[in-house]
């Protein structure tokens, strides 16, 4: 028996050791929320509602919130999770009158998340999500021929309002967006674009809202 071996297999036990804390990225959470207790402070024009038995951040349609963090721990990376809500009847890329309907999500003024939604047994409609961002050419904003509800990770949800307690009114997706950010602050926007020609009926036709949300900042180490 090679007397070396414990030794050996110590040294080897070391250098695994040291490989496992060398490189493990650092998190803090500087955001989180499950709108269970009113608007947070960091969130303006919020408003909260009761949807399926929690509360979540909204409903909107056009317009949106923004979240505000400052004072960030030194970071490498962000990482913006949260479910999103589409609520009722989205036409997606149906043209004027109806469409497009466009959700959007903004980090410090820029576009992260610019894509059309489908919802509520629209039959013909396409959506661009989970395509993030249209193509630009022939001088307009071209977007992504996606089927209804595509990446949606739950369609058998009740409707908010117009589609109230209709199961399939509802889809939900589970956003995640991890990117390059170091500035001590963060801003983050979500908001809907959307057409209606039934403007008196347009909160209660389509609408959004989202919960769980949590940034997180990530330092490479
Ligand atoms: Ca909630
Ligand atoms: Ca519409």
């Amino acid at each position: 028996m090679n007397t070396n071996m414990p030794k050996y297999c110590f040294f080897l036990l070391c250098l695994a050791m040291l490989g496992a804390c060398k490189g493990v990225p650092r998190e803090t959470v500087v955001f989180k929320s499950d709108f269970e207790h009113g608007v947070p402070v960091n969130v303006v024009n919020g408003k909260i509602e009761q949807y399926n038995g929690t509360g979540v951040l909204g409903r909107y349609s056009d317009g949106g919130f923004n979240v505000q963090v400052k004072g960030m721990p030194p970071h490498d990376m962000i990482k913006i999770t949260f479910d999103l809500y589409i609520h009722d009847t989205w036409d997606g890329n149906q043209s004027a009158p109806g469409g497009k309907d466009i959700w959007m999500m903004n980090v410090d003024g820029g576009s992260v998340i610019y894509a059309t939604f489908a919802n509520g047994g629209c039959t013909d409609c396409t959506q661009s999500y989970p395509d993030q961002q249209p193509v630009f050419f022939n001088n307009t904003f071209n977007f992504a021929l996606n089927k209804l509800n595509s990446n949606a990770i739950k369609t058998d949800l009740p409707g908010a309002c117009k589609l109230k307690d209709i199961n399939g009114g509802t889809s939900m997706y589970r956003i995640q967006r991890t990117f390059h950010h170091t500035a001590s602050t963060i801003e983050l926007g979500c908001f809907g674009q959307l057409e209606d020609p039934d403007t008196a009926n347009k909160n209660c036709n389509e609408s959004w809202s989202v919960d769980n949300m949590r940034i997180t900042a990530i330092e490479n180490r």
